[in-house]
């Protein structure tokens, strides 16, 4: 009988032209939910709306055996329980994290992996010290080019076996702008298991999957880390050969509190005709975002939102902003968009930019409307 694990688990694939989403897709996508986007209407998600996505199994954590460790290039090779971490001084960051998957399920040919639409995206206040605390502490070797993060949880991807684990290099990882955080509790209280308990990496600005949850242990390390996730997933490529860009910081974003009432298996939106206020949320992990367009008439006229101001202190400036706007709506159907450009200059695209992965696809939100007497 053949044992290896390349028999249960197959390379990246892409869906063929007219497959549609089949039943692995949907068994991701019923463990990794999404944030309901009326839920855009909290500034900060209450933690059971905000978005999951767990690669293999979330792991059992016993809070009173648990340890970080710390070592590698260090001068001091730290073990540190919960109580050691929660007796350095805190900081509490308001950082808007979102999937680098996010709107991977709209891409043709769409890639064959956790089916995002545009819901993988949450808001949370996050507690806890910041890394750079703990790194001056073991002190870091000036040999050290990066640190590498380590969960406790275990799996197999692509064939490959191995526990979640993703490195930054040592200049972010002890950076201030923006601040690394060692975090153990969300939206103040302890970190929901699905979110990391008892401590997870938050890299305000970067897609999730630097956000290393289930975090046991950071090793600085002299080389660039060549793990899974660093070196063959999560990085642009046209193509297998490609060795691609890897994914670093959120792409601009709007999305919309959908408007109206929504009929049940098509998600269609209804309104009564009117002014009809439309709401949400904007974000960039390249900068505070400037401006807000809206479009209800699929992209041929703009009109700008209000946008609330980003942030000045550089530091909490990871956060979407609120924008609001009205639509005067008459009888028919309508397709509605909203479109972020940051400080910057970066902006969304109306079509798709395609890579192999189905990462990044910042492509405009469209949100068709049937507008009722
Ligand atoms: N240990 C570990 N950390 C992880 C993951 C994981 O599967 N294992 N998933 C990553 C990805 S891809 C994302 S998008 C975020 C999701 O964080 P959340 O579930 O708290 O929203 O966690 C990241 N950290
Ligand atoms: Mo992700």
């Amino acid at each position: 009988m053949d044992t290896a694990l390349s028999g249960i688990s197959a390379p990246g694939r892409l869906a063929a032209e007219d497959e549609d989403i089949g039943a692995e897709e949907l068994a991701l996508a019923a463990r990794n939910h999404g944030l309901p986007l009326e839920a855009l209407r909290y500034g900060v998600t209450p933690a059971g709306l905000h978005y999951v996505l767990v690669h293999y199994d979330i792991p059992a954590a016993d809070p009173g055996t648990w340890r970080l460790t710390v070592g590698g290039r260090v001068d001091r090779p730290l073990s540190l329980d919960l109580a050691a971490l929660r007796a350095l001084p805190a900081v509490t960051r308001r950082v808007t994290m979102e999937c680098a998957g996010n709107g991977r399920a709209r891409l043709l040919p769409r890639p064959v992996s956790q089916p995002w639409l545009v819901e993988g995206v949450g808001t949370a206040d996050w507690t806890g010290v910041p890394l750079r605390t703990v790194l001056a502490e073991a002190g870091v070797r000036a040999e050290a080019v990066e640190a590498v993060f380590t969960g406790a949880d275990h799996g197999v991807e692509r064939g490959v076996e191995q526990d979640y684990a993703r490195s930054l290099p040592v200049a972010v990882a002890a950076g201030t702008e923006p601040e690394v955080l060692l975090a153990y509790a969300m939206n103040g209280g302890p970190l929901p298991p699905q979110h990391g308990f008892p401590l997870r990496l938050v890299v305000p600005g970067w897609y999730g999957m630097a956000h290393v949850k289930w975090l046991r242990d950071i090793t600085l390390s002299d080389v660039p880390f060549e793990g899974f996730q660093q070196a063959l997933a999560y990085r642009y490529r046209r193509d297998p050969e490609d060795p691609g860009e890897p994914v670093t910081l959120i792409a601009p974003r709007a999305l919309m509190v959908p408007p109206g009432f929504p009929d049940f298996m098509s998600r269609l939106r209804v309104v009564r005709a009117g002014p009809v206020p439309l709401e949400g949320r904007a974000w960039s992990g390249h900068g505070p975002v400037t401006r807000v367009e809206l479009s209800c008439d699929g992209g041929r006229t703009w009109t700008d939102a209000a946008v609330e101001p980003g942030a000045r202190d550089g530091r909490s400036s990871r956060a979407w902003q609120a924008w609001h706007g009205v639509w005067r709506a008459a009888p028919g159907r309508y397709v509605l968009m909203a479109r972020a450009t940051d400080a910057t200059g970066r902006t969304q695209p109306l079509g798709q930019a395609w890579n192999r992965g189905g990462f990044g696809n910042n492509a405009v939100q469209r949100v068709p409307v049937l507008c009722r007497r």
